[in-house]
């Protein structure tokens, strides 16, 4: 059997005193961390797009990257990344897999060709499954590539392409069924505008709400309903993206009865474009009980695009952890690394020190997480921030018990003596600082 990877082993765990460059530092895939194993804490998972489709060519040169599975066709090459792909994804022990439909096979000539690729694929595909057990987290539309989607897809000023969109989504969800797909998920893509002279907002928005609820109906229909996840980006592609963060997306889910059935996919370089942490957006859908799933990456702090690289930032995904534990772990989602090789990291092993890399970044963030939450770290310092609301005056102000004239006669004889505490912040954040140590 061909091997992709022949020089490559089961990455194993061998502790952080290794010289094995093809070894686990921190992740232990059966150790118990916070009462479950690593891996049912994180549930990693591989995209398909930047792992197999990506050559590393940016706008100012063409690709870079060493890749030994290029085939003699198109559907060649197709093929041989499926068995690529898996081979990957079971010498790393990773157990979950995301693609969009366009990364798997190519669209041919036309629609009908390009479903008749898929369904190809698809069938290695599933028998690659069956083989290693390893499961599909979910998949997606490319409905942003082509040229046909300028103007966006779900909201394109042309009808046609709203049909075009729909037909993709359909064979998406089609797909899922076949794979056993846990979630699908809508990226908004070129869902937005560049601008406003002619534009009409509204009239776009209904028109994606109208294709959420197609694709509801549709999963209801076939008996595959998968866990709808939408992604919030603020900009790029799009100068306004519709979906701009988390806050944003619940309000349109909320106001298009869409929250049944969608919950959010959180991507850390989404956060950071809209201007927010990982964490605050990770902590915002927690709120509104829509923490699905998370795309694990990061941006460059003093670069303002979407530069997808491998999560490093042990601080960062500690954070992170912290709102994925809280939120009762990602049951429906997971872990799933949207992220891509630097255009300088070209060979093939690239690939698995990079995913090595955000694995055991993940892994260090689970411990210190669970660390944090067991000591209490936050609970205690928000219970003595929050002490006052404990006393008589703010359990009857949540309890609804006052109104404006009862806390002005309160304030008018107490509120002179309103005393600042101080939150030594500072004093906390160097405590933080030794839980990142581990
Ligand atoms: C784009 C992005 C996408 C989605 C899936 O920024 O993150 O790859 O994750 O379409
Ligand atoms: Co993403």
């Amino acid at each position: 059997m061909t091997t992709y990877y022949p020089t490559i082993p089961t990455i194993n765990f061998e502790g952080n005193t290794t010289t094995n460059k093809y070894a686990f530092r921190h992740y232990n895939a059966d150790a118990i961390v916070g009462g479950k194993t690593m891996k049912e804490q994180l549930r990693f998972a591989i995209c398909y797009w930047h792992t197999m489709t990506a050559d590393g060519g940016d706008p100012f040169g063409a690709g870079t990257m060493v890749r030994n599975w290029e085939g003699a066709t198109p559907m060649e090459t197709a093929h041989n990344r499926v068995d690529a792909f898996f081979e990957l994804l079971t010498k790393l022990g990773v157990e979950l897999f995301c693609f969009h439909d366009a990364d798997i096979a190519p669209a041919g000539d036309s629609l009908e060709e390009w479903f008749a690729n898929l369904d190809e694929i698809t069938d290695h595909i599933k028998t690659k499954m069956d083989e290693t057990g390893i499961k599909l987290l979910w998949n997606t539309h490319n409905a942003f590539s082509h040229p046909r989607f300028a103007n966006g897809a779900g909201s394109s000023n042309k009808a046609e392409v709203f049909a075009y969109t729909a037909a993709q989504v359909k064979k998406g969800i089609d797909l899922s069924k076949k794979l056993n797909g846990t979630s699908y998920v809508f990226w908004g893509g070129r869902e937005g505008y560049e601008s406003l002279l002619n534009t009409d907002i509204k009239f776009e928005q209904d028109n994606i709400a109208n294709l959420w609820h197609m694709a509801v109906d549709y999963g209801k229909e076939i008996g595959h309903l998968p866990q709808f996840f939408v992604e919030p980006k603020p900009k790029e592609p799009t100068t306004h993206q519709y979906d701009f963060d988390a806050a944003t997306t619940m309000s349109f889910l909320q106001a298009h009865d869409l929250t049944d059935y969608f919950q959010l996919n959180i991507e850390a370089n989404h956060a950071t474009l809209a201007g927010h942490t990982f964490e605050h957006e990770l902590h915002v859908a927690r709120t509104f009980n829509a923490l699905g799933s998370i795309d694990a990456n990061q941006g460059n702090p003093i670069l303002g695009w979407d530069t997808d690289e491998f999560p490093v930032d042990v601080a960062t995904v500690t954070l992170a952890m912290v709102e994925i534990l809280e939120n009762g772990g990602l049951p429906k989602g997971g872990v799933n690394f949207d992220a891509k090789v630097r255009r300088t990291s070209i060979e093939m092993d690239d690939l698995v020190l990079a995913h090595i890399a955000g694995m055991d970044t993940f892994a260090r963030g689970l411990k210190n997480a669970t660390a944090l939450l067991e000591d209490k770290f936050f609970e205690n310092m928000e219970a003595e921030r929050y002490a006052s609301w404990k006393g008589a005056l703010g359990q009857d102000i949540r309890a609804g018990k006052t109104d404006l004239k009862s806390l002005t006669a309160w304030a008018l004889e107490n509120g002179d003596d309103i005393t600042l505490e101080s939150n030594h912040i500072e004093y906390y954040q160097n405590v933080f600082n030794d839980y990142l140590a581990k």
